[in-house]
């Protein structure tokens, strides 16, 4: 880990004040020496310096002062803190939808997530809302709600099939008709331009943007049987030129997550992956570790394997979708996801969990007032790793 800009300011400020005293000179470079091996490197907010933007290389070299602030500050906190997420948190939970202010997390814990996702799935049809009937203005305003309160936006796109015109799910083949020469690439750029335009409107805030994921199985037109890898990677790194290099869209940071689904090693993990240069976040999805106590170490293996490989390239990782549908386990949220995210000292190095969405009462992924995992969702909040909304570092500075 490196040293901040501003800890490497007031060094080097104390260096040339101590230059006339040999000792003191000795000393101050000890403790350099000593900062930089201890991997100690602390998020930039608190500083007193004012905003910087960290020497990070991401994806996209033009990336906005926060974007590469929020980079380096969830770096930052890897193994200290691990940011609790939550899908469609701000527009609706069991029983309610669209309340200004409301949150199932918030009902439960009186704090909102720190982490906002949100899904922007039909955009690409022109459509006012989105695949789960959440309206896209709404969404932006809760976008810049959840920013505002210093919490962390990632969004997913359950695009369409662009062949078929059919839904996400719809697996007709489809990666070779859109891109450069296809049939379909005009119609797919005029999707991404309806992206960037809503990116756009939301304001130069941060997004963590996890396109195309779950790709190692094929529950979707982008992933496993339906592609060969090297369609992937081509769409993958279409998507990241166009909107980074045709639209000047600089606020995004790219997760590429796979599934549970043939990510048991390494070379699985890889099979999909489209190169340093295009990804930022290694994110990975798992709805099955956490369904039995006793496959609960699959998941921390695959936390290590993700923490390991994004480390190496100077990347951060996180656990980008889980959950257990309406767990029927009173105690799921400490026994089975903070003992995985905490078996070992590497798999708790990852920045952030998302669970999903609140859809009813069969279809929920949070605990709501009354249900069983309630009181345990509580001591999970409680837990000194986990940081919901209201403990959530300064992540832009
Ligand atoms: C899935 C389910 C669907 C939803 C989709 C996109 O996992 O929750 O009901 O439409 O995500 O959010």
């Amino acid at each position: 880990m490196e040293l901040t800009l501003p800890v490497l300011r007031r060094r080097t400020a104390m260096a040339a004040r101590a230059r006339c005293n040999p000792v003191l000179v000795v000393c101050l470079a000890l403790l350099m020496v000593a900062t930089v091996c201890s991997g100690d490197a602390r998020p930039l907010n608190g500083s007193g310096d004012g905003p910087v933007a960290p020497d990070v290389a991401l994806v996209d070299p033009e990336a906005t002062d926060e974007s590469r602030a929020l980079f380096a500050n969830l770096r930052g906190i890897a193994g200290d803190q691990v940011l609790f997420g939550h899908q469609d948190s701000l527009a609706y939970g069991v029983g309610w939808a669209n309340q200004a202010g409301r949150s199932d997390v918030h009902d439960v814990t009186g704090a909102y997530p720190a982490v906002y996702g949100w899904d922007v799935g039909d955009i690409e049809t022109g459509a006012d809302e989105n695949l789960d009937e959440v309206d896209f203005e709404a969404m932006q305003r809760w976008m810049r709600e959840g920013y505002e309160r210093g919490g962390v936006i990632t969004v997913s796109w359950h695009m369409g099939n662009p062949v078929s015109g059919g839904d996400a799910w719809d697996t007709t083949r489809a990666i070779h008709t859109i891109l450069p020469g296809g049939e379909h690439h005009g119609a797919f750029t005029r999707w991404l331009d309806r992206f960037a335009e809503f990116v756009g409107e939301v304001g130069d805030i941060p997004i963590i943007f996890r396109p195309f994921h779950e790709m190692t199985e094929s529950g979707f037109w982008w992933g496993g049987q339906n592609v060969t890898p090297q369609e992937y990677v081509e769409l993958w790194q279409f998507t990241v030129e166009y909107l980074r290099d045709r639209r000047s869209v600089h606020n995004l940071l790219y997760a590429y997550a796979p599934d549970w689904q043939e990510t048991a090693s390494e070379q699985a993990y890889l099979t999909y992956y489209p190169g340093d240069e295009y990804v930022d976040v290694f994110g990975y999805d798992d709805y099955i570790s956490l369904i039995s106590d006793a496959t609960v170490p699959e998941m921390t293996r695959r936390l290590q394997m993700i923490v390991e490989l994004a480390e190496a390239r100077g990347k951060i990782a996180a656990l980008t979708e889980t959950g257990l549908k309406a767990t029927p386990h009173a105690t799921w949220w400490t026994g089975r996801l903070l003992r995985a995210i905490t078996a070992d000292p590497v798999s708790r190095r990852i920045s952030y969990v998302l669970l999903w969405r609140n859809a009813s009462e069969q279809d929920h992924y949070v605990p709501y007032p009354g249900h069983l995992s309630e009181p345990d969702f509580v001591r999970f909040y409680d837990d000194p790793l986990i940081v919901f909304g209201d403990t959530v570092p300064d992540l832009y500075h």
